[in-house]
């Protein structure tokens, strides 16, 4: 009896195991097939582009084998096999996104705002608030420059450490971990290894020891240029041998395995796993032999740039044969089964497609026949020609395919055609036009900043308050014990950066931080703004609320990519299915020299839509911001005044608690002739200009901006300038930088040009680099001097005998 239990269960198994084998294979089956097609569509017309992961599946299924729910994914355009097996896509969903299907409910990643094949699941519910992420295998949204997903995979990989090492704090996050052990995985082309990005979080990781599992899909090529171009020694996984762990000190596994071998990659992935999930160790896993079956993208084909061996050489070694190959001489299949999957997954993929084509274009034409009618009846009453021409032109795209460009344009240059006719379809025309306009706007141009409850629009004020007998202090006290007040308060709270840890910032506002709240959550960083910056963004995506520092303004330009590219597009991109609730804390405009004394706050402002810029002129307000910051969601740069430190300020008695709202200004001086826009270290000399303005008889209103974004949300600004029908707007930006951003929303926005008695002046720096010295910073920014001098020849333009010229 005993031996016959033993051959039921033998039995079980191989069955088991042949189950396994072949709902991998048709699993690759459908992903090749439905590429195969998709590039057919792309070809017809139907989509614009096609990128797809041929070549590159077996190794994404091996992959997902050991990727659990809780774990995170940090890749790019190629994992469509790797998605489709960790159950997060579908043919039906990849053809979606290939027609830009603009509806949440058939592509969950971004309402086709990005391209296809660029991956994201969606880690907020609908009001804003955190799904257990713990219940979801998790990929983080894909960006299409290429290696963009590396700054953030540490912070996210450090989260599993973080929660690890403080099981009280991951008792109060069980939306974001399980004890520490989940998994950051990362995918890159073999070519997008020579990005720095790569480099600088492959060493970041290796020096926090933090459970990331790296895969590089390796098909010798990025786009036309070969490995020898590409990489030292034309093989990355040699150039990375340093990163090794042995005896010299902890590092990553490095494993090399081929990209048609099932069992090694099998192997390789359940060993990182191991490595990673009981022991935090890094592996890196890098796949060669990889193929392209049908080149990089619709938009070329490799046959202009590989030999005719290496073409010959991809199709012998493509994994799907060689997995059937590996199938049939372990007897675990025949080639006929195999032909049938195959057969199955043309009928399935050409199912699907169909099916996604139609729920596509169901609602569009719908939206066409509603028009066609009003067309119709407008083309009985009034002459024009074109009409008949357009409805025979729709109805003929109609049939193939149809934009709602398409009649929208027409609609929209017929309601022009028809402005002075008296017909009730005018009425029914223009009414079509808005809600078609609206119902896009809600589908294309929504959700750049948050607009759920978690926003920081929500967070109400809280005043600082004062004791009668308030002492001064240099202002770096402020922020240093308003960060001592909130690290009690908030246990989520993290800072990291250069220097910040052990001395506590260059400026001391973390002075003794470290010392009480732990060297993880108070951290030195290496010196890697881009991984700083993505450390933040990952961590924050793991419900963690990170302060990212930048040692100084001028160096944010070394994260500034991932600023730019990941956080301010990350809600819009994903259509409000991620954000990331990350702090940027950095220092800057006047002190002295070419790299400390920047104010490139136009670079920024135009770079980062999507994120909130708060420019504080003192640490009171720059510890409001923080505090204010703490309770929302949402992304935002808080950029202190260098010179700022030292500079006396009243100590707040509710330090820690108070909050200095967003988008709000405040008028820091009254006045009756000219109003005086500015921000940050500009702001004292305005005040001490506007007073010597009024010993000469000039009566000037002073109002700080506070934050660039948001912008004045109340329109206060303009309310100044109705009274005194003068603007002047200081910073210490390039001339046309910020300034030339306020001035648009002061008069363009805010309508102030109809109040204006005088033409609207800047003054801001010169064009160049701030140079060293005293002298330098004279002759370069904007002196108490210059606004006197500025605002005195407005006056002189006004009334010259009362004001007679200066020079
Ligand atoms: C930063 C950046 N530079 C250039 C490109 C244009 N581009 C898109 S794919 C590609 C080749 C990438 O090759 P590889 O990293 O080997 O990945 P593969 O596409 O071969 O999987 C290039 C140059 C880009 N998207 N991003």
């Amino acid at each position: 009896m005993p031996k016959k239990k033993k051959e039921t269960s033998l039995k079980i198994s191989i069955d088991k195991f042949k189950e396994i084998i072949l709902t991998d294979y048709r699993l690759i089956s459908e992903v090749r097939e439905s590429g195969l097609q998709g590039r057919r569509d792309v070809l017809s017309g139907k989509g614009s582009f096609g990128i797809f992961g041929d070549g590159k599946e077996l190794a994404q299924v091996a992959m997902a084998k050991v990727f659990r729910n809780g774990d995170f994914r940090a890749g790019y355009y190629r994992d469509q096999a790797l998605m489709t097996a960790i159950g997060q896509y579908s043919p039906k969903h990849m053809f979606s996104a290939l027609y830009g299907d603009p509806e949440l409910e058939r592509e969950p990643s971004s309402g086709s705002r990005q391209m296809m094949n660029h991956f994201g699941t969606r880690f907020l519910n609908d009001d804003g608030s955190w799904r257990n992420l713990m219940n979801q295998k998790n990929s983080t949204s894909d960006m299409a420059c290429l290696a963009s997903q590396f700054p953030r995979l540490v912070g996210l990989a450090q989260a599993s450490q973080v929660y690890r090492d403080n099981p009280e704090l991951a008792k109060r996050n069980p939306g974001f971990t399980n004890d520490g052990n989940e998994i950051a995985f990362a995918t890159i082309g073999n070519s997008s290894c020579a990005e720095g990005h790569f480099w600088e979080a492959v060493n970041a990781i290796g020096v926090l020891q933090v459970p990331a599992i790296i895969s590089i899909w390796d098909d010798g090529y990025g786009i036309s240029v070969s490995n020898e171009v590409q990489m030292t020694k034309s093989d990355v996984s040699e150039v990375l041998k340093g990163f090794q762990m042995d005896k010299k000190g902890a590092g990553y596994d490095i494993v090399k395995v081929k990209g048609w071998d099932y069992p090694s990659l099998v192997s390789a992935y359940e060993k990182a796993e191991k490595l990673a999930r009981e022991e935090h160790i890094p592996s890196i896993i890098h796949v060669i032999e990889m193929t392209q079956p049908t080149g990089h993208s619709t938009s070329g084909s490799h046959e202009r740039y590989k030999s005719k061996e290496r073409l010959q050489w991809e199709q012998d070694f493509d994994c799907i044969k060689k997995f059937q190959e590996w199938i049939t001489e372990s007897k675990i299949a025949t080639a006929d089964e195999l032909y049938v999957i195959d057969k199955e997954s043309v009928d399935i993929v050409k199912k699907q497609k169909k099916e996604a084509w139609t729920e596509y274009q169901t609602p569009i034409k719908k939206e066409w026949k509603e028009l066609l009618e009003v067309f119709n009846s407008i083309s009985a009453q009034v002459n024009i020609p074109e009409i008949a021409e357009w409805i025979q032109d729709l109805n003929q795209s109609a049939m193939f395919g149809l934009f709602r460009r398409d009649f929208m344009s027409k609609a929209r240059t017929l309601l022009g055609m028809i402005v002075n006719e008296s017909i009730p379809e005018k009425a029914t025309l223009r009414n079509f036009i808005n809600r078609i306009n609206s119902e896009n706007h809600e589908r294309y141009n929504t959700k750049l900043y948050n607009e759920t409850s978690t926003s920081v629009h929500n967070v109400s004020e809280v005043k600082p308050t004062y004791d009668s007998n308030t002492e001064e202090v240099d202002g770096r006290i402020i922020i240093r014990d308003n960060f001592h007040h909130m690290f009690d308060a908030i246990p989520e709270a993290m800072i990291f950066g250069e220097d910040v840890g052990k001395i506590g910032g260059v400026n001391q506002g973390c002075e003794g931080l470290q010392d009480k709240f732990g060297e993880i959550r108070v951290a030195d960083t290496g010196i890697r703004e881009a991984t700083i910056i993505g450390q933040g963004i990952g961590l924050s995506l793991r419900g963690l609320k990170p302060i990212a520092e930048m040692q100084y303004l001028d160096y944010v330009i070394y994260g500034f990519q991932s600023m730019v590219d990941d956080i301010s597009s990350l809600h819009y991109r994903t259509h409000g299915g991620q954000i990331t609730p990350l702090i940027i804390r950095t220092r800057g405009h006047r002190l002295e020299g070419i790299w400390h004394s920047g104010s490139p706050m136009g670079m920024l402002l135009n770079g980062t839509r999507g994120m909130y810029l708060c420019v504080p002129r003192d640490m009171t307000r720059a510890a409001g911001f923080y505090n204010t910051l703490m309770q929302s969601n949402d992304p935002a740069m808080v950029i202190e005044c260098l010179n700022g430190y030292r500079v006396k300020e009243k100590l707040p008695n509710n330090i820690g608690e108070f909050r200095v709202p967003l988008g709000k200004v405040e008028t820091t001086k009254e006045g009756s002739e000219i109003t005086l826009v500015t921000y940050g270290s500009t702001w004292r000399i305005v005040m001490d200009a506007a007073d010597k303005l009024d010993k000469a008889g000039i009566s000037c209103e002073v109002i700080d901006i506070q934050t660039l974004v948001p912008f004045d949300l109340s329109h206060d600004i303009v309310e100044s300038v109705k009274k005194t029908s003068r603007l002047l707007v200081i910073d210490e930006d390039v001339p046309g930088g910020a300034s030339a951003y306020i001035l648009q929303k002061i008069i363009e926005e805010q309508d102030a040009y109809n109040y204006l008695d005088s033409e609207p002046q800047t003054l801001s720096a010169k064009a160049h680099r701030p140079p060293y010295g005293k002298d330098g910073d004279y002759f370069s920014k904007p002196s108490s001097d210059d606004v006197f001098e500025k605002v005195y020849g407005i006056m002189n333009e006004v009334d010259p005998s009362k004001f007679p010229s200066l020079y």
